[in-house]
């Protein structure tokens, strides 16, 4: 038997939910005629609703209505079902999403680390002349999964019958991947195998005989690089082949764990062969940066270096573009809204009411200068060095070396990964949570990823309202804001029922990335934030300006002017930004230029603001994740630890 791709079947035969076009239809005239009657011609799209195994007429959906229709008849109704379906599974970090976005073109995030992909991601792509939808599932050790991702990865596996998959296997791993492929040959897919990272593999003195593995399972195993595309070809033709009806079933692997691992060991001892290499200048950075007596002193200096780093670019590159937008742009749009006809209040809306851009609120200048001039140098630097650290192979042995630092938080080692990505912002941070095992570690690191640290747009508004005043005061707000996080965790980790397992996870060999993708990645990131964060912060100045001319904001203010002044020592019209703050958090803090304040208001405010309620999108984000009863909870924990953080400040102040 050989494996052939369903384009073709008919009515009867067709699954339960399946959809497709009417080819032709075997029988007469009388029958075409009788069919027609009911709108089904060649063309028209059909829907199975009744189940393949019911006996019986088949029920199909055509034009809206539900039509039942004899069997014998059915049989001669020939559909061709829509374009085939690829699945792109394999190992942790073995390639997958780089091989994904070299077929579909589409931007996907790769790291070197295992767990990048949590969520699945779906596109075209054109091989052997005929389009697929490639799928990049999430990396799994097996199909019994151990955490979300892999179960949903397991999920798609299973539902995937009779598609393509392209099982990527890491060719400098040879026989721990094996494993899982050998699985997904028990399956009885079609596969195609893709021994990636053939580069790493030949510079390790790795030695692979594909050919040989493919006589030994039945199955095509071909080697590619899929950061360069090479090996590419070979897989155009093996789909030709799958197309064609032509790609061999796989050998059925013995059934049991202990023997498959026997093949394994046999496979793998004739069909590859190592040579003895010298450790290269990266595997002596891996064994200095993991070891704690030097790998913990490094970690200092790297995260010490990184915020440097992010600072200085992000200083220098505002440093170019602020005057350019008090001289160019600046000028130029007054004298362009000058020109506008129309009243008084549009010229307002647009420009504001006084000339400084961070004050006046106006949607083209605190609109504009906000995300454009304060927020995109930060963004930029942040995530050139995190997608940096994130290549290299950097952030598990950061995990490695806090393990035991973060098991007194209730979490492991890789529960660092949510927190590192949330200083980027907070949604990726949130899924990435997903890799971990239990719902316990899921809860704290979810609370952890949003309360150690604001995310880099609140970041960069911080260092500039707080900035002129002196680093101390950003130090301090940061500090404030860890301590409030780490505080949380803590009792999250007393009082969440449940276990927390301890460390488990591959630590992949450091790798310097191609700059061709870690631009991209960058480019990938910024764009984000410019499509999704620049429109939600001109919304914000867009109703803050609303709720201040219609009034609500005074007598909104009015209502909360005593408490808040109580607490935390702050003007009764800041509340009109902690509302607002739901919204689009990094504006919020920006809304506080305006009132003139001190500087230990602007710490009180900034912690508060910072904490009090994860935004609109990673709130959604997380109930999606974690369900309504414990999203409520951290929403609580957020809301309570921001209130203390800042009535404590705002204590220590008056007293000291
Ligand atoms: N040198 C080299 N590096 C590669 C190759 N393919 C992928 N990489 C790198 O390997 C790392 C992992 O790639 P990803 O595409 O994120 O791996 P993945 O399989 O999607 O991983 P998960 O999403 O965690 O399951 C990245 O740093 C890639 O740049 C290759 O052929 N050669
Ligand atoms: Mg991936």
């Amino acid at each position: 038997m050989s494996h052939k791709p369903k384009d073709f079947t008919d009515l009867l035969s067709a699954k339960e939910g399946e959809r497709g076009y009417v080819e032709s239809i075997d029988g007469g005239e009388t029958l075409r005629t009788r069919l027609g009657a009911m709108g089904i011609i060649e063309g028209r799209q059909l829907h199975k609703v009744s189940p393949l195994s019911a006996r019986g007429p088949v029920v199909a959906e055509v034009l809206g209505t539900r039509v039942a229709i004899g069997r014998n008849m059915a049989s001669r109704i020939k559909l061709k079902v829509k374009a085939g379906s690829i699945l792109l599974t394999g190992n942790p970090n073995v390639g997958k999403s780089v091989v994904f976005a070299r077929l579909t073109g589409l931007d996907v995030i790769s790291s070197n680390y295992p767990g990048t992909t949590v969520e699945y991601t779906s596109g075209a792509t054109l091989l052997a002349g005929r389009r697929f939808q490639l799928t990049d599932v999430p990396g799994a050790y097996s199909l019994e999964p151990t955490n979300r991702a892999e179960e949903a990865a397991a999920g798609m596996i299973n539902a995937a019958a009779g598609d393509l998959v392209l099982h990527v296997l890491d060719a400098t791993n040879l026989e721990r991947n094996l494993f899982f492929a050998m699985q997904m040959m028990e399956k009885g897919l079609p596969v195609i195998f893709l021994l990636n990272k053939w580069d790493v593999a030949r510079r390790k003195g790795v030695f692979i005989d594909a050919e040989g593995l493919g006589k030994d399972f039945g199955a095509r195993f071909i080697p590619v690089v899929a950061t360069t595309g090479e090996g590419l070809r070979e897989l155009n033709a093996a789909v030709a082949d799958f197309i064609a009806g032509r790609l061999p079933p796989p050998s059925c692997p013995p059934p049991g764990h202990d023997e498959k691992w026997k093949l394994i060991g046999r496979v793998a001892s004739e069909r590859q062969r190592i040579e003895h290499r010298h450790p290269g200048a990266l595997e002596k950075l891996a064994d200095l940066t993991s070891r704690p007596s030097t790998g913990l002193p490094f970690a200092a200096a790297a995260l010490a270096a990184s915020f440097y780093i992010i600072r200085f670019i992000g200083e220098g590159l505002i440093a170019v573009l602020e005057p350019l937008f008090n001289s160019y742009y600046m000028p130029l749009l007054t004298a362009a809204v000058g020109a506008l006809p129309g009243p008084e209040w549009i010229a307002t809306m647009l420009l504001g009411v006084t000339p400084a851009p961070m004050e006046s609120f106006g949607l083209l200048t605190t609109g504009i200068f906000i995300p454009f001039i304060v927020v995109l140098p930060y963004i930029l630097s942040f995530y050139l060095i995190l997608s940096l650290l994130e290549d290299l192979g950097y952030l598990p042995r950061l995990a490695v070396l806090l393990d035991d630092f973060m098991h007194r938080l209730g979490l492991h080692g890789y529960g660092t990964i949510p927190v590192m990505l949330g200083l980027g912002c907070k949604v990726p941070g949130i899924l990435a949570a997903r890799v971990l095992e239990t719902r316990r570690e899921r809860v704290i690191a979810t609370a952890l990823a949003l309360m150690v640290a604001p995310c880099m747009p609140q970041s960069a508004m911080i260092f500039s309202l707080l900035g002129p005043h002196g680093i101390g005061w950003v130090i301090l707000v940061f500090g404030a804001i860890a301590a409030t996080g780490l505080a949380a965790g803590a009792m999250l980790n007393r009082f969440t029922r449940g276990e927390t397992p301890e460390l488990f996870v591959e630590i992949p060999p450091y790798h310097l990335p191609p700059l061709r993708l870690l631009a991209r990645k960058v480019w990938m990131r910024v764009k984000a934030f410019l499509l999704d964060a620049v429109p939600m912060i001109m919304l914000g100045v867009f109703l803050i300006n609303l709720l201040d001319m219609s009034g609500a904001l005074a007598a909104v203010s009015e209502i909360f002017r005593r408490p808040l002044e109580a607490a935390f020592g702050l003007p009764g019209e800041t509340v009109s930004v902690m509302v607002l703050g739901f919204l689009k958090k990094d504006v919020s803090i920006a809304m506080l230029a305006p009132f003139g304040l001190g500087p230990e208001q602007l710490t009180v405010a900034s912690v508060f603001l910072a904490l009090y309620l994860p935004c609109l999108a990673s709130l959604l984000v997380m109930v999606r994740e974690l369900g309504l009863r414990d999203s409520l909870g951290i929403a609580l924990v957020n809301f309570a630890g921001a209130s203390a953080a800042a009535a404590l400040l705002h204590l220590a102040f008056r007293v000291f």
